[in-house]
């Protein structure tokens, strides 16, 4: 297989990688005890082509937040049990949630509880008397600045994967997923053999560039729903859902035979070539995100001493 990179090509990917969510609706989740006025809300949104989610218990709002990824969220002030601010302020408290716009959405006409809403972790405070059209506006506003921003926050800037970061935070929920649900997850950690090597052969241009179609081959070799990150220079981390290990390690050696038959032009006489190792832990004997990685990291150790270019498990 001859992968020549074409830069701009490869620009063009990152674009479209960074930010594939552009092309599908924006989701709304709008938190309202009244069921009516939540309705109301829904259908002007979704009117607008928002995918809008109700939720009119406030205690239910972390179990939605867990299972869908939300461009804004709509929020009531005065709810029973819990209000709008202490919602906020929960809401905020967890990394995962950090960026996700809070739009505050009440009848409170006091300055100063309108002011505490924003202290809570609001970005924003409409008053339920504003005209709808002003309202759509300011959440179209909202929404599309997050999309510019999120990839800044999540990604890695030379591959376009999640951040080091963001991709343990995926993986911290998706184990805690799998616990409840008991379904299977695999942890493969990818190293990318003798890099050095390759830095100092042709220069840190090129080995940027077989980083950058390295993580774009492994992207494409794994499903859609796959977690992949940059977990640090030469190295990625990859979640794959609903898989054994030994599931995992076929799906990596296929990718591992990939490239070691890929050639990078080097756009100088000769073609860069490259292999890589790989180590694999699954899900059930670890319930820790921590004693993943370490297992993960035993076995890409050995595939290393054991010669290299070979996933091990
Ligand atoms: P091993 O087979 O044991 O993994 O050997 P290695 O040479 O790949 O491992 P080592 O950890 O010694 O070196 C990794 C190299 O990767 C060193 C570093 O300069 C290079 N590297 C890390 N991040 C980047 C990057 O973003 N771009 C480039 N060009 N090189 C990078
Ligand atoms: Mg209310
Ligand atoms: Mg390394
Ligand atoms: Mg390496």
């Amino acid at each position: 297989v001859r992968q020549p990179v074409d830069p701009k090509e490869l620009t063009e990917w990152l674009e479209h990688f960074c930010d594939q969510r552009a092309d599908e609706p924006a989701s709304i989740l709008i938190v309202d005890d009244n069921e009516l006025s939540a309705r109301c809300y829904a259908e002007l949104l979704r009117a607008d082509g928002f995918l809008v989610e109700v939720a009119t218990d406030p205690t239910s709002v972390f179990s939605i937040l867990e299972q869908n990824s939300f461009d804004l969220i709509l929020m009531d002030l005065q709810m029973p049990a819990v209000s709008g601010i202490d919602l906020a302020q929960m809401i905020r408290q967890s990394r995962l949630y950090l960026s996700v716009p809070i739009v505050f959405l009440s009848a409170e006409r006091d300055a100063a509880m309108q002011m505490a809403a924003r202290l809570s972790g609001g970005d924003e405070f409409i008053s339920k008397q504003t005209d709808l059209r002003t309202l759509l506006t300011l959440v179209r506003l909202k929404v599309s600045r997050m999309r510019m921003l999120r990839p800044l926050i999540e990604r890695d800037g030379l591959t376009g994967l999640l951040n080091h970061g963001r991709f343990k935070e995926r993986v911290t929920q998706e184990l805690e997923r799998s616990r409840r649900t008991g379904s299977a997850i695999s942890l493969a950690m990818v190293d990318i053999d003798h890099f050095k090597t390759v830095n100092d052969t042709w220069g840190h241009q090129v080995g940027d560039q077989v980083i950058r179609l390295l993580s774009r081959s492994l992207a494409g070799w794994l499903r859609r729903t796959d977690i992949v990150g940059r977990y640090g220079g030469e190295e990625f981390g990859v979640l794959l859902l609903d898989a054994t290990a030994s599931a995992a390690a076929d799906v990596m050696e296929g990718f591992r035979a990939h490239v070691e038959a890929m050639r990078l032009d080097t756009g100088r006489d000769g073609h860069c070539a490259v292999t890589i190792s790989v180590g694999i832990a699954g899900s059930a004997a670890w319930d820790s995100v921590h004693a993943l990685v370490d297992s993960a990291d035993a076995a890409l150790y050995h595939a290393k001493n054991s010669g290299r270019n070979k996933v091990a498990f």
